[in-house]
């Protein structure tokens, strides 16, 4: 890794506006950053909503990124990407459907809690949708930086109405090449 690099993973997700589609075009707009190389990305999941159900289902997948961007300066590309991709203050409302979510979940070992930023993130714990792809390209005996193993944390979040999608689409169709 070079100097003043580290390594970030990030949780994507969309349900609305052909899904996969945002995925994909958020991880062009990620590669294509000056300061940031996506180095893994997981396979595509469909989800259930977590929140009201009357939306619809999820697509979701997790990003490995090296980045000499700090953590504020990748919370904000993030925002970019999202407000970029049509995400509205409306869909900021808490457990309403979304065009896309960018969300960072681990940055090296930094522990962040801030009311703008918490990092790890708050809720990836106890989420499915952000776990089951994140062990694709951690090892299960990883540890988070509170200390609990990724296995841990999987023995303990079942994977009910998770889908894996089986080809990542960023692959089958070709469009974009990730090492
Ligand atoms: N539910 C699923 N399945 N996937 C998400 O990415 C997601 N994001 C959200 C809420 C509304 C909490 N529900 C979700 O922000």
């Amino acid at each position: 890794m070079q100097k003043g690099q580290e390594t970030a993973f990030i949780g994507l997700g969309s349900n609305l506006a052909t899904p996969q589609k945002q995925l994909k075009c958020a991880l062009d707009s990620l590669q294509k950053h000056p300061k940031i190389k996506v180095s893994g990305v997981s396979s595509f999941y469909l989800s259930d909503p977590l929140g009201p159900p009357d939306q619809p289902r999820y697509t979701n997948a997790v990003a490995q990124l090296q980045t000499q961007l700090s953590p504020w300066e990748l919370l904000q590309t993030l925002q970019l990407i999202e407000h970029q991709q049509g995400r509205t203050r409306e869909q900021g409302k808490r457990w309403g459907p979304r065009t896309l979510d960018l969300d960072i979940l681990l940055y090296g070992a930094l522990i962040l809690d801030t009311p703008q930023l918490h990092i790890p993130h708050y809720h990836m714990h106890a989420r499915s949708f952000v776990l089951y792809p994140l062990a694709e390209l951690l090892p299960l005996e990883y540890s988070l930086p509170c200390g609990t193993r990724l296995q841990t944390l999987l023995a303990s979040c079942p994977a009910e109405g998770l889908e894996c999608l089986d080809l990542p689409p960023w692959q089958a169709e070709q469009s974009l090449t990730y090492p």
